[in-house]
């Protein structure tokens, strides 16, 4: 089947033009990056001229990124490939056909976890575009973290039907998974290793010809698609679990009377011989685009790809369980928050609540499933008011994000930090509690970015996630 694609692509010769659909987090780092390397003669960014993102368009064209964030290197590298005329972002899909190589990076949200049932409505839509356009011997990547089983699925009969070309004899079709991070996304792209799965052998090696270009200490691994679709999905449900461990370990250290850091050093300090005991950080939830849902792909691939599972799955499979640790963690913010109050012979009844960090994690805009969110629902439920402070975070869809501290803390019965953005590592009690105005504010620390002594010997009632050893402290 490969012969025939083998020699169409050997006509067309070395990859020279890109085009990537998605103008995000993803799409943006990689095609600047693309546009950088030498190897590439042009890069084209694609996206719809949709009411909320149409506006990127012109933004990107005229060098600048719509990524808000701090992200080193992105916005001179941005402006280095477009004033070179290597890097153009458009919303004539039509484009498509003038490129050898095209990568989706489009999100894949899940509708309903509970039944498993992922959004691909914006992916289906990629897909169409490029499949209307697509010309013999293209190469076509998908870089959004997807179910395993639909690069060679879903992808591919969309492509087919919108072509009338055939994947494997025609054109080319892998899947190459994005593994950024928000803060470093250049570095991410380049450093890590690259995960390349195609369809087939020529797949896998036109697609490795399209990464190779871009990466400096990253390798390029190679697999089979599903391989590839599996090793994301997975490596983020890896993240999650090893996240609602500690955090299983945080509630348990609470309820000893311990502090789960001290645990947590000592248990990290078991080093060396290969032993690697990987212990990550407690807090007040997993937020963000990835962990959220990538559970969830998995353990959907597992059902559609192995049919009837006679072993723990979905909800019941470890993977299921984390997840349902991590999204009890705001909860327990909520119950760390009614406790503090109790201590003063408050309810949330008429409490006024400053919550610092909106944004998913910290130094970063990124809002996406921020655990903020169920945390400012539950306590509004139960009568308190709730101002949020974020010093990264412009606007967000019915809540109010203000970059005045002082207006946020001010008459505050309860501080609740949800996020570590650095500006709250200097919080200065005395100034708190100033604008407090209160005897006995409470400070409630989801991220331990607080001294909690500090606050205490302020007159601060404090509670923080895995604190048993503060939570019940003497007041002051
Ligand atoms: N978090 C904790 N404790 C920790 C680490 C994170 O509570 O020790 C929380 C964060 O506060 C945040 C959430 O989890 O709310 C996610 O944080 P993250 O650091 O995992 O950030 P993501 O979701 O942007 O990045 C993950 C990364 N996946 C892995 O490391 C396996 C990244 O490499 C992926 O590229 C990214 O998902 C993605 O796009 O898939």
């Amino acid at each position: 089947m490969s012969n025939g694609l083998e020699s169409i692509i050997g006509e067309i010769g070395p990859i020279q033009n890109i085009g990537v659909v998605g103008m995000g987090y993803v799409g943006i780092p990689a095609a600047v990056l693309f546009a950088d390397a030498p190897a590439f003669k042009s890069v084209r960014g694609f996206q719809r001229n949709s009411p909320s993102s149409g506006y990127k368009v012109a933004m990107l064209n005229r060098g600048e990124s719509p990524l808000k964030g701090e992200e080193p290197g992105l916005e001179d590298l941005l402006g280095k490939v477009v004033g070179a005329g290597k890097f153009r972002c458009t919303s004539d899909f039509s484009e498509i056909a003038e490129c050898d190589a095209v990568t989706l990076a489009i999100q894949t949200p899940f509708k309903d976890p509970k039944d498993l049932i992922p959004d691909f409505s914006a992916l289906i839509e990629g897909l169409r575009n490029v499949g209307r356009y697509l010309t013999p011997g293209t190469l076509v990547v998908l870089e959004s973290t997807v179910t395993p089983g639909t690069t060679g699925g879903m992808a591919r009969e969309i492509l087919e039907a919108e072509s009338g070309l055939v994947a494997g004899k025609d054109f080319a079709l892998a899947h190459a998974p994005e593994r950024v991070m928000v803060g470093r996304l250049l570095r991410n792209i380049q450093e890590h290793d690259r995960i390349v799965g195609g369809i087939d052998d020529v797949s896998t090696r036109r697609a490795m010809e399209l990464y190779a270009p871009v990466l400096t200490t990253g390798t390029i691994i190679p697999m089979t698609a599903t391989a590839a679709e599996v090793t994301k999905t997975a490596e983020n449900a890896f993240r999650d679990l090893q996240i609602a461990a500690v955090n299983q370990l945080a509630l348990h250290c609470e309820a000893m009377g311990v502090n789960v850091y001290d645990v947590r050093a000592g248990i990290d300090s078991l080093k060396g011989e290969g032993i690697t005991r990987a212990i990550l950080w407690p807090g007040a939830g997993v937020g963000g685009h990835c962990l959220t849902k990538d559970s969830w792909h998995l353990e959907r691939g597992a059902q559609v790809l192995g049919g009837d599972l006679w072993y723990p799955h979905g909800a019941e499979s470890i993977f299921g369980v984390a997840r349902k640790i991590n999204e009890f963690m705001p909860e327990h913010m909520v119950h760390l928050t009614v406790e503090g109050l109790r201590r003063v012979g408050k309810t949330p009844e008429g409490a006024n609540v400053a919550l610092l960090g909106w944004a998913f994690i910290q130094n970063s805009d990124d809002t996406r499933n921020t655990p903020a969110e169920p945390y400012l629902a539950a306590m509004e439920e139960a009568g308190a008011t709730v101002r949020v402070h974020d010093p990264f975070v412009d606007e967000y869809p019915g809540i109010e994000v203000s970059r005045d501290l002082e207006g946020t803390l001010a008459g505050a019965d309860v501080v609740t930090i949800f996020t570590g953005h650095h500006h709250y590592v200097s919080l200065d009690p005395a100034r708190v509690k100033e604008f407090s105005g209160r005897e006995h504010p409470i400070i409630v620390d989801g991220r331990n970015v607080v001294d909690p002594d500090a606050f205490i010997r302020a007159g601060f009632i404090y509670k923080g996630i895995g604190r048993g050893d503060k939570n019940s402290h003497p007041v002051r």
